[in-house]
């Protein structure tokens, strides 16, 4: 039976506010059957859930395509809800049912319905030099109960709602982070179970956050405004068709509240006998309570939210108290994790207590806040007392796997005590095992290192007074990322941001959304996420829309390298964060040895490059030429700058090397000597790498992509230092930001530059599930719909199990070796085709279940190669064993 399943609009399920003009559908088949291709589909969207009317239909269209069908023809309304289903055919003409009913909503699309004005607490009321936080409150009356309600809500700073005493939708930190002068993402929520008939009562609460709030190591704030502020809509529809809106306005009030302060660095202080209970409630007495200010303040820069929110995740529940050498009481949750701590107590009025949030024991076992460097990474809580009392923060994050406890008395009890785990909500979509268990927390640890630094941007790290959008290192792991969770609607957003931010002349800044100022810009590999991210996630999720929209930045990117040298056709000017923290750097600088002005010539190239495939996929065919042209004259440049006329790579590193074979800018005898080199390098370094962030990524794939996949597997493998199992062995649960974080003696690398939660070298994932799992993008079919298996046992691994949630669904690869035996699982997903390579296979001994491999259902054609079986197959779960070849 052939079903439609899992239908998706621009990614969402059943999404509330959204402002996409043409919304696109996607949607799964799924079959028991082999070899499944849609041949054609039918789309219905109608207002109503029954579909009594159909607003649109698409008719039959004869298409495989069932992600991202764009609904062009579709006038979408402001605030109206569309249902839609879907149905297909398959290659026999047999079509399946209606899926089942999905929906989408529509946000606020025009400026215009916005009544709502901009409120602010009047800063008479708080406490301004400590940062205290206001609480505003409305409050409005329905004359019958809503059929149907929505609240449309943003904020300078964050906010959180309450409607009649509860919280309003699950989202944290909103409205989330983005360059506010120019986007600041509005939330819709379905408030109808909330709404009574009579007395209604809205309550918010403001903070800081990145708007107001300190950001940068150097202690500023109000970087983007200085006033935090609310603007919320609700609309009301009755049964008989009418509409109410409530909205902020002048007859708001506002009162100082319980929080003293609260900073996304620093956490939050809380004073519980400040609470003025029962706020958010119809009847609340607010007469001692002030007017509200209003704000001007634009409204031209609202669009919906476009990312996953943030939500809370996980629990986690301290592994043990601790009792430090120098008397202090310390939870270790086990784990280094974003978010917070929940706790409760029970405990006099007035009794202070403290949590202090960090990441590591110092040598001997003490708690080390050095690394935090300005953050301070601290709840301050006084009890209201009189019973048990429970608390979390609100507008704040802390990254820690240690929390020192102060005034819990000295027994306090790990009861009381949770971890909240904090990250954008993206689906899970990889998964990775295999029989050596250190590669087994690495990639535990790279999935952790996503999950705290994907709370809305993608940052460097989540614990010191950092935590910015580096463009280097979403570049560096985004493949990665997108391999562990579906990261497209977060990467949009990010990328818009990164669109606005960008310089008038082209120029990209090294963090996004900016915050470090005009001059702070166009680093090469840092600037080129401009470029390698839209096309990562055009290659990962078949998004055609995010080249389009993306394209100007793109171009604009390159047009700014290109204008930068004396020499249009290479990069040797201008700042360069270069092979950052590679181990060849000059003692007491950040900067690898690596020639920066040939790491900037190869990633122009490979901008150029990638913004070439990227004109052809959008049919520009003129840039494409064009952009052709000026990436093999790069190359030229390249060739004649860096390498000699006997075909030696003048810059002998790992990372030159790296990049030169990575990026296609040596060829023949040149690409030969310098993978000799490569090896002879590494050898040198007794199998040890001394790569930073730029050469890192991409080491181990060059390494087996020029059939020394034996060496790649050998860096892979090392435990001592400098490698990723290093910091495994040392008990690591992310992944660090310096190679020696902690030394062999437990010592630190220093105390100003010393993250262990950041996931740059965790693009090492990248190698784990493309070539040891083997799960590999056909670049022609993107978004999967056709794909390469081709694992690469070795290592003394015996077995490997990967498995990546797809647009098309599930593909899964796993390998197992038994004495000479390799059996092989292997899903391909409906509508999807695979080309499968079976290691040290001979043909004819190769059985997919019990049948000889040619004969298989499913099985298209078969290939012998030197050291391989090639097979391509249509959708399905394969199971194929054979006796390993001797090649
Ligand atoms: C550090 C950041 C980041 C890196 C830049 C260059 O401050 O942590 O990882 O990209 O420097």
């Amino acid at each position: 039976m052939l079903t439609v399943q899992k239908l998706r609009v621009e990614y969402k399920e059943n999404p509330v506010g959204l402002d996409v003009r043409f919304p696109r559908i996607s949607w799964q088949l799924q079959s028991e059957k082999r070899d499944v291709l849609q041949q054609s589909y039918e789309i219905e969207v109608s207002a109503e859930a029954d579909f009594r009317r159909r607003l649109w239909s698409s008719g039959r269209v004869y298409s495989e395509q069932s992600s991202h069908v764009e609904l062009a023809e579709l006038m979408v309304r402001s605030r109206q809800r569309y249902y839609y289903r879907v149905r297909v055919w398959d290659m026999e003409d047999r079509s399946t049912e209606w899926s089942e009913t999905a929906f989408w909503e529509m946000g606020l699309l025009a400026q215009e319905e916005w009544q709502a004005e901009w409120i602010s607490a009047p800063l008479s009321l708080l406490d301004v030099e400590a940062e205290q936080c206001p609480l505003l409150r409305g409050s409005f009356h329905t004359a019958a109960k809503p059929l149907k309600a929505r609240m449309y809500a943003t904020a300078l700073g964050l906010y959180e709602l309450e409607l009649n005493g509860s919280r309003v939708g699950d989202g944290y930190l909103t409205p989330g982070w983005t360059s506010y002068g120019q986007r600041l993402q509005v939330q819709a929520y379905d408030i109808t179970a909330q709404i009574a008939a009579g007395e209604n009562a809205v309550g918010a609460w403001l903070g800081n956050g990145w708007y107001k709030g300190n950001l940068g190591w150097d202690n500023r704030r109000h970087i983007f405004g200085s006033r935090t502020a609310l603007l919320m809509q609700i609309h009301l529809t009755y049964e008989d068709g009418s509409e109410q809106i409530f909205a902020t306005g002048e007859n708001w009030t506002a009162a100082a509240g319980p929080i003293l302060m609260s900073e996304l660095y620093h956490g939050e202080s809380y004073d519980a006998r400040l609470e003025l209970s029962g706020f958010s409630r119809a009847g609340y007495d607010d007469s001692r309570w002030s007017r509200v200010e209003l704000i001007t303040h634009s409204k031209e820069m609202l669009v919906a939210q476009a990312n996953v929110p943030v939500r809370k995740i996980e629990q986690i529940k301290p592994l043990k108290l601790l009792k430090t050498p120098a008397g202090e009481t310390v939870l270790d949750m086990g784990q280094n994790m974003v978010g917070w701590m929940q706790f409760s107590l029970d405990a006099p009025r007035g009794r202070q207590v403290e949590l202090v949030h960090f990441e590591v024991l110092d040598r001997d076992g003490n708690v080390y806040t050095d690394n935090l460097r300005g953050a301070r990474q601290k709840i301050t809580y006084i009890a209201k007392g009189g019973g048990p009392e429970s608390y979390e923060p609100r507008f704040t994050f802390q990254g820690f796997r240690y929390v020192q406890l102060t005034g819990f008395g000295e027994e306090p009890s790990l009861q009381d005590f949770t971890g909240i785990v904090l990250h954008s909500d993206m689906e899970r979509t990889g998964f990775f095992a295999c029989s050596n268990p250190l590669i087994n927390q690495l990639q535990h640890n790279i999935l952790w290192g996503q999950k705290g630094n994907f709370v809305d941007v993608p940052t460097d790290c989540p614990q010191r007074d950092e935590r910015l959008g580096w463009t280097g290192d979403a570049q560096m792991f985004i493949r990665t990322s997108a391999y562990l969770m579906n990261v497209a609607p977060f990467f949009t957003k990010w990328l818009k941001d990164l669109s606005a931010d960008q310089l008038d002349n082209g120029g990209v800044p090294f963090v996004i959304p900016n915050v470090l100022g005009e001059n702070e810009h166009s680093s090469s590999a840092w600037g080129d996420a401009a470029v390698i991210c839209p096309w990562t996630i055009y290659q990962c999720y078949g998004d055609k829309r995010i080249l389009e929209e993306q394209y100007p930045s793109m171009q604009g990117w390159v047009e700014y390298i290109r204008q930068q040298g004396q020499d249009e056709y290479l990069w040797d000017t201008g700042f360069h964060f270069g092979d950052w923290l590679g181990l060849d750097a000059k003692p007491d600088s950040y900067k690898g040895a690596t020639d920066t002005a040939l790491i900037a010539t190869a990633f122009y190239a490979y901008s150029v490059q990638l913004l070439q495939k990227t004109a052809g996929v959008l049919g520009r065919t003129e840039d494409a030429r064009q952009y052709s042209e000026l990436h093999s004259r790069i190359k030229e440049a390249f060739k004649h700058e860096f390498i000699t006329p006997s075909g030696r790579l003048s810059v002998p590193t790992q990372t030159a090397c790296v990049l030169a074979l990575m990026f296609g800018l040596v060829e023949g005898t040149a690409k030969e000597r310098t993978t000799d080199k490569l090896l002879k390098l590494l050898e040198e370094s007794g199998h040890h790498l001394t790569t930073g962030f730029v050469g890192t990524p991409y080491l181990n794939l060059v390494l087996s992509e020029a059939g020394h996949t034996d060496a790649a597997y050998k860096l892979l493998l090392q435990t001592d230092y400098p490698s990723w199992l290093y910091q495994v062995t040392q008990g690591a649960t992310t992944i660090w930001e310096h190679w020696d974080g902690i030394k062999e003696d437990g010592s630190f690398w220093s105390k100003d530059m010393n993250s262990f939660n950041h996931y740059a070298y965790g693009a090492i994932g990248d190698f784990l599930y493309r070539h040891v799992a083997g799960i590999e993008l056909d670049e022609a079919y993107p978004g999967y719909k056709a794909f390469v298996i081709k694992p690469q046992p070795g290592g003394g691994l015996t077995w490997t199990a990967a498995a990546l949630e797809t647009m098309y669904g599930r593909i899964c690869s796993e390998w197992n070796i038994t004495a000479d035996q390799l059996e092989m699982s292997v899903s391909v997903p409906p509508n999807t085709s695979a080309t499968l390579y079976l290691p040290k296979a001979d043909l004819p001994r190769v059985l997919e279940g019990d049948v000889p491999l040619e004969h298989a259902a499913g099985v298209h054609s078969t290939e012998q190669l030197e050291h391989e079986v090639k097979v391509i197959l249509g959708s399905g779960d394969y199971k194929f064993s054979y006796k390993l070849g001797a090649q």
